[in-house]
């Protein structure tokens, strides 16, 4: 039956800008399944918080970018981006058989962040993330609010996103970033029906 087929997706993203492919696979099952996590954009922390999203959203996840960085980064953290949300949207396939909502607090230590999201088709992204530093290693923290809302749009989401309290910046962004993941992992979980969990019956794009 279609609701228990296995949820992965591969895409490919080039421009003149970015090269990048990313292969996802929503259902890891721990103790069944290997999980597979290999991220390499040529942005540190950015590989870092994918991999945190991948590892505590319980995927493998696949992402590698050949990026301008000889711009900036942001380029590469966007279409990184756009290209996870694009494979989410691809894995996830027909919106139905699935919680839909999904919602998560995450602490790093002293932050505290919480993640809160719709499978809804309807893209739409908020957030509070008050970065205090312009920089987090090699990634320019104005681009974590601007890479989260395009995987938002480009998934079909709603997505909020809001550090509760926080002083650390890596904290900040590393907690939110757990939090989403979480969120994530409460929303695709099937229901064990093929119900469109929608009073309007559907949640197409
Ligand atoms: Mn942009």
């Amino acid at each position: 039956m279609s609701n228990m087929s296995p949820r992965t997706a591969s895409v490919e993203r080039k421009t003149s800008e970015t090269e990048i492919t990313c292969s996802i696979d929503l259902d890891h099952v721990p103790g069944v399944t290997t999980q597979t996590i290999d991220v390499s954009t040529g942005l540190g922390f950015l590989d870092h918080m994918f991999t945190a999203l991948a590892k505590h959203g319980g995927m493998s996840l696949t992402l590698k970018c050949k990026g301008d960085l000889h711009i900036d980064d942001h380029h590469t953290a966007e279409d990184c981006a756009l290209a996870l949300g694009a494979a989410f949207k691809k894995a996830l396939g027909e919106r139905k058989g699935i919680k839909r909502y999904g919602f998560a607090y995450a602490p790093l230590d002293e932050s505290l962040s919480r993640a809160v999201i719709d499978i809804s088709s309807r893209p739409f992204f908020v957030c509070h993330l008050p970065f205090t530093r312009e920089k987090i290693g090699d990634l320019s923290t104005e681009m974590v609010s601007h890479l989260l809302q395009s995987f938002a749009f480009e998934a079909g989401v709603t997505l909020h996103v809001d550090s509760i309290r926080g002083d650390n910046n890596h904290h900040i962004a590393e907690s939110a970033f757990k939090a989403l993941a979480l969120a994530i992992r409460m929303a695709i979980t099937r229901t064990g029906g093929d119900d469109v969990p929608s009073t309007k019956g559907v949640l197409a794009l």
